[in-house]
This record gives C-alpha cells, sequence and structure tokens, in this order.
C-alpha cells in the first residue's frame, strides 16, 4: 500500500521550533506562529493577470520561534535543509543584500520596515514540514510566518482580512525584490487568508477574496497532492517568459490586463485572439482566459455537489497549461493520465509547474488504488517516485503558543 504522509500538528511543529530556538540562542522564544504552504486546487498562471484562482492552505506549515531584541540585531536559525545560521542588523537585509534562504526568511523584515514600521530586531528559529521544491509555496509558508511573528513582537496588528493582504503584499514584494523571483500573489494570500475547510476564491485583479465551503468530506472524497520530485528544470527563467508573454500580449491587444476579456462575453474569445498574429500569445491568452472562467465553473460545480463536472474543469485546466501554457513536464502528465485512468473524478499540475505537483480529486475509496497506480505509471516511465500526502483544507497563518 503506498504510505500518505501527514503534516506535522501545531504542538509537534511548535515543539521543533522551540528546540531549535533554545539550542541555538540558550533563551525561551517569546512565542511560536505557523504559516502554511497552499496547493491550488484551479487557477494557474492566473494571478499576475488578475485573474481568479482557488487555492487552500495545507496542514502543512512553517513553524517560526521568536523572540524580540531591543538592538536592532537579527539571528536567524532554520533546519530548512541542514541547520544554517545568520546573524546580521536590521539594516544589512534589503534587495541585492542577502540570497537563497535569508531573503526568504529576513526579506520579509525589510518589507515591513519600507512601510515605515519601526522593528526592534529578532531571535528567529525557522523550521518547516512544506515539502520544499515541491511547488507548494514553501517559500511564502516562510515569508507569512516570519511576517506574522515580527508584527506581534513588534506590536503592529496581524488580525483581519485587510491586515492579512497587506502582510500578504509585503511578503510579495519580499519575494520580489530581496529574493528576486518575479512571482504573482496567490501563495501569499493563501498562506494568511485561508480558513479551514475553505477553498480561497482569490480575486487577484480586486486583491478581495471570498471563503467557499469545499464540503468535500460529506461528500465522500479527498484531495491527494502528488509531488513528483521532478527536478525543478529552468523554472525561474520559464515563468518570467510566461509573463512575459503575457504582457506583450496585453500590449498588442491594448488592454488594462488579461482581466478584461475574462469578464467579457465568453463567445468574444475568437474574435479576440484572431487580433493577435502570434501563436504562442494566442495560445498563452487562451491559457490565461479559459483557466478564469473554469476557476468561477469550479467553484458552481463544488457548490452544487457535481464532482464529475469539478473533476472535468481539472484536467482541462491541466490540458490548458500543457498544450497553452507549456509548464507541464512529463512526469506532471504522467500522473494526471495514471490517476484518472485508475478512476480519480479529476487531477492537474499545481503551482507554477516545471516540476513539483500535481492534485488529485478522487473518492475517499480510491484512494489508495489512485496512488498505486500514479507510483506504478512512474517506476514504468523511470521517473522519480513521487511522494503522496492527503490534503485538507487548514487555516491559514497564526500564532501558536
Ligand atoms: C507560483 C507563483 F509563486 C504564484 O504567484 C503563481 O503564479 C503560480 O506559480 C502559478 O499559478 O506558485
Amino acid at each position: 500500500m503506498t504510505t500518505l504522509h501527514t503534516a506535522w500538528d501545531d504542538a509537534e511543529g511548535a515543539r521543533r521550533a522551540t528546540e531549535l530556538f533554545t539550542t541555538s540562542f540558550e533563551a525561551e522564544p517569546h512565542g511560536v506562529w505557523a504559516s502554511p504552504g497552499r496547493v491550488n486546487l484551479i487557477g494557474e498562471h492566473v494571478d499576475y493577470n488578475g485573474g481568479f484562482c482557488l487555492p487552500i492552505a495545507l496542514p502543512h506549515a512553517t513553524y517560526v520561534a521568536a523572540a524580540k531584541r531591543d538592538d536592532g540585531l537579527l539571528r536567524l536559525v532554520t533546519e530548512l535543509g541542514d541547520v544554517q545560521r545568520w546573524e546580521g542588523t536590521l539594516d544589512e537585509v534589503g534587495p541585492g543584500a542577502v540570497s537563497d534562504w535569508v531573503a526568504y526568511s529576513a526579506g520579509p523584515l525589510w518589507a515591513l520596515r519600507e512601510t515605515g514600521a519601526e522593528l526592534p530586531g529578532y531571535d528567529l528559529a525557522i523550521v518547516s514540514c512544506v515539502p520544499a521544491g515541491a511547488g507548494l509555496s514553501s517559500s511564502a509558508a516562510v515569508e507569512s510566518a516570519v511576517l506574522l511573528a515580527a508584527a506581534e513582537l513588534a506590536g503592529l496588528p496581524t488580525e483581519g482580512d485587510a491586515r492579512r493582504a497587506e502582510l500578504a503584499a509585503l511578503g510579495v514584494r519580499a519575494e520580489n525584490e530581496v529574493a528576486g523571483a518575479r512571482t504573482g500573489g496567490m501563495d501569499q494570500a493563501a498562506s494568511l487568508r485561508s480558513k479551514a475547510d475553505h477553498g480561497l476564491l482569490l480575486d487577484c485583479e480586486q486583491d478581495s477574496v471570498e471563503q467557499v465551503l469545499l464540503n468535500l468530506q460529506s461528500q465522500g472524497l479527498e484531495l491527494l497532492v502528488v509531488n513528483s520530485n521532478a527536478p525543478h528544470m529552468l523554472a525561474d527563467g520559464q515563468y518570467a517568459s510566461r509573463r512575459a508573454d503575457c504582457e506583450r500580449a496585453t500590449e498588442v491587444l491594448g488592454l488594462r490586463s488579461l482581466r478584461e476579456p475574462v469578464d467579457g462575453p465568453r463567445a468574444g474569445l475568437g474574435e479576440l485572439l484572431a487580433k493577435l498574429d502570434e501563436d504562442v500569445l494566442v495560445r498563452r491568452v487562451r491559457h490565461v482566459v479559459t483557466e478564469s472562467w473554469r476557476v468561477l465553473d469550479f467553484v458552481e460545480a463544488l457548490a452544487a455537489e457535481r464532482a464529475g463536472e469539478a473533476g472535468e474543469l481539472m484536467v482541462a485546466s491541466h490540458d490548458s497549461l500543457r498544450d497553452d501554457y507549456e509548464v507541464t513536464v512529463p512526469e506532471l502528465d504522467s500522473i494526471v493520465v495514471a490517476a484518472m485512468s485508475a478512476g480519480a473524478l479529476g487531477a492537474r499540475m499545481t503551482g507554477g509547474g516545471f516540476g513539483g505537483s500535481c492534485v488529485v480529486l478522487v473518492s475517499v475509496d480510491d484512494v489508495h488504488q489512485v496512488a498505486g497506480a500514479i507510483d506504478a505509471a512512474a517506476v514504468e516511465a523511470g521517473f522519480a517516485r513521487p511522494d503522496f500526502h492527503l490534503a485538507t483544507a487548514a487555516d491559514g497563518g497564526r500564532r501558536i503558543n
């Protein structure tokens, strides 16, 4: 039987973060904060195009044990990989000054200070059970957990959706400007604004959210997250190149953004695409616009408990990401084919693509059969063996103790 990995519970995450803190800094933390990774159910590569997406927060989270200092010093220790340590002043943190895990951990503090906030200095111990490099937003989880800890210890607000949206924007700023990854805002929103048992319907143009009740358990359904363990190839350059394609198409079409056609009549898409003479731009725009429509249809199908239709929309999303947006890899395509052949209701890649994970909608009774078929297909093709996680929609970032 295939192994299904489980996340740490909050007590375990807090215990590990506290232990790393006390052994590293020989003192007790002032508190522990957690913020989750995410799996996007549908709506891929639409966030930077002002579209709609529907992520859920995973039970897998980053935990930060933190204490305030009064000398402007920042001491970071992490177990993300080997135990590593970094020390410097808050003034030393900023674009071009730090890289790698320090950019994701300290970058949010720079972004918070850019708003005029006065920060005291911190000791932070960071641990995580969000699988890294799996397209499940391990970096947004780190940014968000650090932001919650740092803000609260500085006496700044952290609660309420409007404030969470501001904090998410700071996480995006850190990722874009300090870590140098020009990603959109879906991952930080999912980490900070999600609610247990709900999908987060994010309108990326308005930056507004609607909590959509998922009700999967009562329908006998599960979400299986499958980490392909495929190596990430050329991911950053390819992501930037997709964004550039969308920007070029927006300009050629004279649109405010690719959100405009999403709000227009669906029958008008053909006419719009006919205005583009580059085939690659036709395909990019077709993906972006139809993907937002699939999100809206998916929400309707879920609400009406039409799981089969929701599943079909997931497969249509994957096909569009494979053929029009060209961000899948053979490992991800194989997972979707194997899942569907073994009786899943729906399956698609999730996250940025070029490796990473798939999300599969499956009846509770078929979980092991579907996971087994996916694993067998990977072995047969000579791919890395995937990892399997059951996902329930968890709460967004929070203080643990
Ligand atoms: C990555 C990015 F970080 C997100 O902003 C989003 O664009 C996603 O890829 C694709 O939907 O996770």
